[in-house]
């Protein structure tokens, strides 16, 4: 009851080209599944890389940035949108810090990789860019409004 008073946010997040090709779409997934948020959103996706240039505008100045484009425009990506209450702390914390080498062990980029710039998983980092990512991924209709069965049992 606490809960269902506080802001429900939305994160997107997005298994990257990496984490498509090593065969781990269904160990991410289950995570955030397991975890009790919502799926709004799920797509395969080829990104095109004016998306990803906008996805990363923020980066645009690091040294980084033309590999970053490149690895995400790759190959194929799954995105997601996750909806809850505190759900972008929460899904940051499942992803781990963003150099997996210092990632927690328990956390996805801990357990399951090794390099920054091959780190397989990407979560909003605030309820404002949640809103905005999810906006740019995803276009109207292929979110899904619903009411999981076993809300009641995680509030
Ligand atoms: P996070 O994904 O943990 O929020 P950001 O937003 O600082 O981290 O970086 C976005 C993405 O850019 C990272 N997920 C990673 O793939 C890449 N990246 C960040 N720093 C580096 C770096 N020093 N070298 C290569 N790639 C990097």
């Amino acid at each position: 009851l606490v809960a269902s008073l506080e802001r429900v946010d939305q994160t997107y997040i997005m298994v990257k080209p990496d984490g498509v090709q090593r065969g781990l779409v269904g160990e991410i997934i289950s995570r955030f599944e397991k975890k009790g948020f919502k799926l709004t959103g799920l797509k395969f996706f080829q990104c095109s890389k004016d998306l990803a240039e906008e996805h990363y505008k923020d980066l645009k100045g690091k040294s980084f940035f033309p590999g970053l484009i490149e690895y995400i425009t790759s190959g194929p990506v799954v995105c997601m949108a996750w909806e809850g209450v505190g759900v972008v702390a929460s899904a940051r914390k499942l992803i781990g810090v963003t150099n997996p080498l210092e990632a927690e062990p328990g956390t996805i980029r801990g357990d399951l990789a090794i390099q920054k710039g091959r780190n397989v998983i990407h979560g909003s980092d605030s309820p404002e860019s949640g809103k905005r990512e999810v906006a740019l991924w995803f276009k109207e209709g292929e979110l899904v409004e619903w009411e999981p069965a076993l809300v009641p049992w995680l509030i």
